[in-house]
């Protein structure tokens, strides 16, 4: 089930708001499309974080298709000309290949097709990311979500550095009404996650989500701990864990660089790109999708249970890129 237009629109009322407002400045009408009108587009379009290359790709392709038809667009036009670019940007990032592997988890010389799934094992999405990026709220939310879609959830409050997550992951449990697998503070977070696929096979679970402790790409120890917990989800399992990690789009750039930092350590699968209700540079989407290669699989556009989307590229580029949809607001 993908939820359409209205999460995305309170995702990204502030990026389109400002990113409308610097447009509909500059064309009032037609305009001549000369170099300064298209250095001045370019610049909105920075200023959105949409990435220096994306940017002036866009800009290279409105000069292209618009020049001809006398120098001069409208700002629908010129609209067109984007949505087309971003949606085509967003659906073709293919995952660059990675050269983290958990198959060094696995034990040395196993190789991917060594491992066999086990039957009757449940789904286990694995969920790591930086601090305070927004992994527990994430998972409270997405728990809901694929309870909504009909899937069984339980979650792994495998952070157990502090006893308010533990307890975090508990509220969000009970609120949206799924069991919630936890030790004591300072648990080894392999032996929860270890437990946590033990009771979901127990009581017919078929989707267990793991929340971890935040981290930088940097903390050695710590990222061996996510290899640790690997291998229990390997070994329970006889998969590999599905990984998302967690982004918050209003770190921009600097989110972008830990992103690709941690996907050198950690094999990530898909993005949970988070508080974009909060930016009005929500362009770091398409940033991400071209820099980083892993694709956007979820949303997050405020703090509250619902406040989850499924990303979907053309509704991304048709919401923050459409003249009806800006009057709307
Ligand atoms: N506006 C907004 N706030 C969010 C969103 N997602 C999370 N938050 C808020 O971000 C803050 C941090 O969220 P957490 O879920 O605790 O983040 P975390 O990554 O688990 O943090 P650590 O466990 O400390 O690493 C909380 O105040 C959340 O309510 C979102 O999509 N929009
Ligand atoms: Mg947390």
């Amino acid at each position: 089930m993908v939820l359409g237009f209205g999460k995305l629109k309170k995702g990204l009322a502030k990026t389109r708001s400002n990113m409308f407002g610097k447009l509909g400045d500059l064309f009032s009408g037609k305009v001549k499309l000369d170099v300064e009108t298209l250095e001045e587009i370019e610049e909105i379009l920075i200023s959105s974080d949409l990435g220096v290359k994306t940017s002036t790709r866009i800009v290279s392709n409105i000069e292209k298709r618009l020049k001809e038809a006398g120098g001069e667009a409208d700002l629908e036009s010129v609209l067109e000309v984007i949505r087309n670019d971003i949606s085509d940007t967003l659906t073709s990032a293919k995952p660059k290949k990675q050269s983290a592997s958990w198959e060094l988890a696995t034990g040395k010389g196993k190789k991917k097709q060594d491992i066999e799934p086990i039957p009757d094992a449940p789904r286990v999405i694995f969920v790591v990311g930086v601090n305070g990026t927004g992994k527990t709220t994430s998972i409270g939310k997405l728990a809901a979500h694929l309870k909504a879609n009909g899937e069984t959830v339980l979650v792994a409050a495998a952070d157990t550095f502090r006893a308010a997550a533990v307890a975090q992951l508990k509220l969000w449990s009970e609120r949206v009404g799924v069991d919630c697998i936890q030790q004591g503070q300072n648990a080894d977070p392999a032996a929860v996650v270890f437990d946590a696929i033990s009771a979901a096979k127990a009581r017919n679970i078929n989707t267990v989500i793991v929340d971890t402790a935040g981290r930088l790409h940097t903390k050695t120890n710590l990222m061996d701990e996510l290899g640790k917990v690997a291998r229990v989800i390997i070994s329970k399992t006889g998969t590999l864990p599905e990984t998302l990690l967690v982004v918050d789009a209003n770190t921009g750039h600097n989110g972008l660089q830990q992103a690709k930092s941690f996907t050198e350590t950690v094999p990530v699968d898909g993005l949970f790109l988070t508080k974009l209700d909060g930016t009005a540079r929500g362009g770091i989407v398409v940033a991400i999708a071209e820099d980083l290669g892993v694709p956007v699989k979820y949303i997050g556009v405020g703090e509250q249970v619902d406040d989850i989307a499924e990303f979907d590229a053309d509704a991304f580029a048709e919401t923050l890129f459409s003249i009806s949809d800006a009057n709307q607001s």
